[in-house]
């Protein structure tokens, strides 16, 4: 693969770096998830698909590119409306491609929804689903843990950001249209802690390394009393949702963070299933991930339909190639 531009690289075709989808490939409308077999499982939902397709595969009368760094786009229509399925993998670096690749091949505004796993540090149960209107970074602070430092560090061993929003009528459609399909026991409204490790800064315990992150949780629900879940990658949606700029800057009127308006190019949301309950210590059966799956699907896909984009800019995403 040859790729031209290193500021932004692409290759002949158009195609990005990491993402590998090009103009015409990505509708406006896009659900991200982490599990390649989870978009699979919700591109089931899609207009026209052949029920007979082998579960692992996706079905050929939509529009599929696996690029080598292992994301998966899956692009088809929602009730006659197009959008496209992402999944990405794990962790903030990966939201990161994802965000930026996808934008820069889209015209108009775009809005991207997350359905991904997650802990709960609240009541929240295994299979239960969270739709958090905020999302913080918690980061191990690396200077911490540096020779002969951290018995005499004041700084604390994990960090945590300010708070980036989401869009809020994509979180009321998400909460109204989770609640049809769960009931509304079993939908939780919040904040959400995106974390750098599934491990040291989820607060979990590992003998095999020094991560003193005993008190986390306790850190977590000071810092932040409404803290409902744990996971990897909702913060960066929400913070760069909320950078996006209107269309293109020009390099000549290029904005600060200060001067930028508050109208962004991409809405965002996200929700999580619980598949671990971190005070009880529970963890999901793979029969509740098949059940909740595809309910919780659909309330995503009725959302970011619902949801108005501004105005009609929306690509005709390739359909049947
Ligand atoms: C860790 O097991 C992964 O699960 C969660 C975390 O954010 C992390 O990516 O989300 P996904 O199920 O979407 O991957
Ligand atoms: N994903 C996470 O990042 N953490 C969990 O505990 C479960 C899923």
């Amino acid at each position: 693969m040859s790729m031209s531009n290193a500021n932004f690289p692409m290759d002949a075709e158009g195609r990005t770096y990491h993402v590998g989808i090009k103009r015409g490939e990505l509708a406006n409308r896009i659900i991200t998830v982490g599990d390649p077999a989870r978009a699979i499982v919700l591109s089931r939902s899609l207009d026209g698909v052949d029920h007979n397709t082998p579960a692992k595969a996706v079905c050929s009368n939509l529009f599929s590119h696996a690029s080598h760094r292992g994301f998966l786009t899956i692009t088809g229509r929602y009730k006659g409306t197009p959008v496209s399925i992402v999944a990405i993998g794990m962790g903030v670096s990966m939201m990161d491609f994802f965000v930026r690749e996808c934008r820069a091949v889209v015209d108009g505004p775009m809005i991207m929804i997350r359905l991904g796993s997650c802990g709960s540090l609240s009541d929240a149960k295994v299979g239960d689903i969270c739709v958090p209107s905020s999302s913080y970074m918690v980061q191990r602070n690396y200077d911490y843990f540096a020779d002969g430092t951290a018995s005499t560090a004041s700084a604390a061993p994990y960090h945590m950001s300010k708070k980036f929003d989401a869009d809020p009528e994509v979180i009321a459609t998400l909460v109204k249209n989770m609640s049809a399909q769960l009931g509304d026991n079993h939908v939780w409204k919040g904040v959400n802690a995106t974390a750098d490790s599934f491990y040291s800064s989820q607060g979990r315990q590992d003998l095999n390394f020094v991560d003193d992150n005993q008190e986390l949780f306790t850190e977590l629900v000071k810092y932040e009393p409404e803290t409902l879940t744990l996971e990897m990658e909702t913060f960066v949606l929400y913070h760069l949702a909320r950078t996006s700029t209107v269309a293109p800057l020009k390099e000549e009127s290029r904005l600060t963070a200060a001067a930028t308006s508050n109208k962004h190019s991409i809405r965002a949301g996200a929700c999580m299933m619980v598949f671990a309950q971190r005070k009880s210590n529970d963890f999901i059966s793979k029969e509740d991930v098949a059940r909740v799956e595809p309910i919780a699907g659909k309330a995503v896909f009725d959302s970011l339909v619902e949801v108005s984009l501004g105005d009609e800019s929306e690509l005709h995403a390739t359909e049947g190639s």
